[in-house]
């Protein structure tokens, strides 16, 4: 189909089980599992399977989880039902504690199976990155940012990023994790705070009083203390409303190219949370499904090995369709899959336009004013290169 063909000499595998997408967090909750099937349909549809190694994810076991996750909150959310939900006054610790229950990480009906599908889909993509088998990984189904050791968060309750990460560092020197979520990649940045061996770096909205989870400032690098190793590993990129494709693109190049030859990873890490593309529910900005795959292109450009993570993305038809796009660009065929979605895709009425490409008109009826000067712009990546002189190479 679309002369779309296996990649000589190098392997990328598809990580994702059909279980997984079955779940609900609730009717007006913004996180869709069902996304993830609107992707695969589409990445069928295009043919791309063939050119890919696909696995069907298995559940990450307890004693994986508790690899970051500590006993009493994974006990907890194995055992926690539906009906323990907050309103509880007689027991409101609970949920102060492990944030569990409330609107933004409620608990829902096979909860733990969905953590636990979540996070065997990024350790398996990347058991394929430490085993050389695959040269990108992909896992649409984790990305869960946000979650911490003992705490929700976020609509994230296991940090599948952290698990795969850790996995990495067993054969991997140093891992650059990148987070182009609209989010800040608060539980990942601090789960490697005090390490020198990976480096965090998020773009992100930031604007503390009103949007999620309020961290993330440009000054934000790592432990202030010298001593610590963490010192100058984590990168913010706070940005406003409304940033285009050439803006965030010359961003992304800029910060990214600077970090590659200072800091020398020998892994990636990719949150592609599909949240930053134009007209989505919960995000801000003007990225366009192919501004948005630009990233990952740069990213494989590098030719480093790479795991590709989900993450948010709450308007399914266009995170379905950013992550069938970057999935055709892991393989080299993004040039070669025509423009129009195929007339056989499943669920192809969802596509309200017939586009992969849709413009910001047809995602938005009126596009976000942008509030990113270019001044500003150039302040970030001046501040970013004077981070990286404080970084050993
Ligand atoms: N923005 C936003 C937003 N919307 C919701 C929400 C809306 C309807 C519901 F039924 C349930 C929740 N929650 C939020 C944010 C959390 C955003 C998480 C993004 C996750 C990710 O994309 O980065 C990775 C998967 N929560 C808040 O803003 C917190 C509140 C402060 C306000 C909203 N209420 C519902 C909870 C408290
Ligand atoms: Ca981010
Ligand atoms: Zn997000």
């Amino acid at each position: 189909e679309y002369g779309i063909v296996r990649p000589k000499g190098y392997t990328v595998s598809y990580h994702a089980t059909p279980e997984m997408e079955k779940h609900h967090f609730g009717q007006t909750h913004p996180m869709k599992p069902w996304r993830l099937t609107l992707t695969k349909s589409l990445v069928t549809s295009y043919g791309m399977p063939f050119a890919m190694d696909n696995y069907v994810t298995r559940e990450a076991t307890y004693e994986e989880l508790n690899a970051f996750h500590s006993n009493d909150y994974l006990d907890y959310l194995s055992t926690a039902a539906p009906e323990d939900q907050p309103r509880d006054i007689e027991n409101p610790d609970k949920e102060v504690k492990y944030n569990l229950g409330g609107s933004d990480c409620p608990l829902f009906h096979g909860l733990y199976n969905y953590c636990s599908m979540s996070a065997g889909c990024s350790l398996d993509a990347a058991r394929k990155i430490t085993s050389n088998q695959s040269d990108i990984a992909i896992a649409w189904g984790g990305g869960l940012h946000h979650a911490k050791r003992y705490e929700a968060s976020g609509f994230c309750y296991i940090n599948d990023i952290v698990l795969a990460i850790l996995q990495l560092l067993r054969t991997h020197p140093r891992v650059l994790y990148i987070d182009i979520d609209v989010h800040h990649g608060d539980g990942v940045e601090e789960a490697f705070f005090s390490t020198d061996r990976v480096m965090t770096v998020s773009f992100h909205k930031y604007h503390p009083e009103t949007f999620f989870p309020g961290t993330g400032a440009l000054e934000d690098n790592g432990p202030k203390s010298e001593h610590n190793p963490g010192a100058h590993h984590a990168i913010n990129v706070p940005l406003q409303d409304g940033i285009t494709d050439e803006q965030y693109e010359t961003l992304f190049q800029s910060i990214i190219g600077a970090i590659n030859e200072r800091y020398r990873p020998s892994a990636i890490a990719l949150q592609c949370g599909a949240d930053s593309l134009a007209g989505d529910r919960l995000g801000r900005f003007n990225l366009r499904v192919q501004g948005h795959g630009a990233c990952v292109r740069y990213c494989k450009s590098l030719g480093i090995p790479m795991i590709v993570f989900g993450g948010g993305g709450y308007t399914p038809r266009n995170v379905a369709r950013a992550w069938a796009y970057e999935t055709s660009i892991a393989i080299g065929a993004d040039t070669r899959i025509p423009e129009m979605i195929p007339d056989h895709t499943p669920w192809r009425e969802h596509f309200i336009h017939d586009t992969l490409f849709p413009s910001l008109e047809q995602s938005m009826h009126e596009p976000r004013h942008n509030r990113n000067s270019e001044k500003r712009l150039r302040e970030i990546i001046t501040h970013v290169h004077e981070q990286l002189r404080f970084v050993a190479h």
